[in-house]
């Protein structure tokens, strides 16, 4: 079981039984999905900036930003795939080739080391803090995100080699993970404090969809695990399912949150103009 050395469990799964046509579609086509959405909503913030007024057009271009790494690396993650299993006719399944490379999730930490405080950033720039000091949440959210992910990143390196090393390095990253989610929660809260009504629900809902989208990733991360990787069980669904959690969870964390914050600013840009209009 130790031939392939650190290597995520999908190498696994291609060395050992192998992945149906269904299987190893999905995940390609799922891939592929995701940097579509990317490149498409990149359109969109580009296309709406103007939408709000100029104080709030620094969340759309850092709305750009995250469409642009996303695209990237997602494209790459997605030809990752594609070379690293090739199809077998006698057997009528997809095996680990013996191509250059194996399959890593790592290429998508490295993409949320950039989307991270990027998105982080991005509400400081729509909402307006009443009590805390800009600077000092900007450098937690920096700080925290991060650390958050570099520590994840190291332990993706041992989910079927090393439980251990996986499980501790897992826990650290969470530490970081409550951190952020208290800062947001506290930026959410002021941030609603004296603004329409209809924004301060959309804030409403941006916590929500914050809460549930972010901890995609730590179960994605358990996946290997939730299907029963210890008892031998290789089990391809543990693959499909982790490729589209992770797509649902860029779409909904990078995408959706983006707009819903674009709409809150649109809200904020209309009530200004009207009371400066007054
Ligand atoms: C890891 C490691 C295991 C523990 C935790 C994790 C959290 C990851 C998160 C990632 C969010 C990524 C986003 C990317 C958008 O581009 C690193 C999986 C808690 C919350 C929002």
């Amino acid at each position: 079981m130790n031939e392939l050395g650190n290597a995520n469990f999908e190498n696994y799964i291609g060395i050992n039984q192998g992945f149906s046509e269904m299987g190893y579609q999905i995940v390609a086509q799922v891939l592929t999905l995701g940097y579509a959405v990317m490149l498409a909503a990149l359109f969109y913030f580009i296309l709406t900036i103007k939408s709000v007024s100029p104080k709030y057009r620094i969340s759309a271009v850092l709305s750009v930003v995250v469409m642009v790494s996303a695209f990237l690396l997602l494209y790459v993650q997605a030809n990752n795939w594609t070379s690293s299993f090739v199809f077998d006719k006698e057997q009528g399944k997809y095996f680990l080739g013996n191509g250059k490379d194996l399959f890593n999730n790592g290429y998508r930490y490295l993409n949320w080391l950039i989307d991270v405080p990027m998105l982080l950033f991005q509400i400081l720039f729509v909402v307006s803090l009443t009590k805390s000091n800009f600077n000092s949440i900007r450098n937690q959210f920096w700080f925290s995100g991060s650390a958050m992910i570099i520590t994840g990143y190291i332990g993706q390196f041992y989910e079927v080699t090393d439980f251990t090393a996986f499980a501790i390095w897992g826990a650290v990253s969470t530490v970081f993970f409550f951190h952020i989610l208290f800062l947001m929660r506290k930026v959410i809260s002021e941030g609603k404090e004296g603004i329409p009504l209809k924004a301060q629900k959309m804030l409403g809902g941006i916590w929500t969809l914050f809460v549930i989208s972010w901890l995609l990733y730590p179960g994605a991360y358990l996946m290997p695990h939730l299907f029963g990787i210890e008892g031998g069980l290789f089990n391809e669904s543990g693959v499909v399912a982790r490729q589209i959690t992770y797509t649902v969870a860029d779409v909904c964390s990078k995408v959706i949150y983006g707009v819903m914050l674009a709409n809150v600013a649109q809200i904020l840009s209309k009530e200004e103009a009207y009371v400066e209009a007054a």
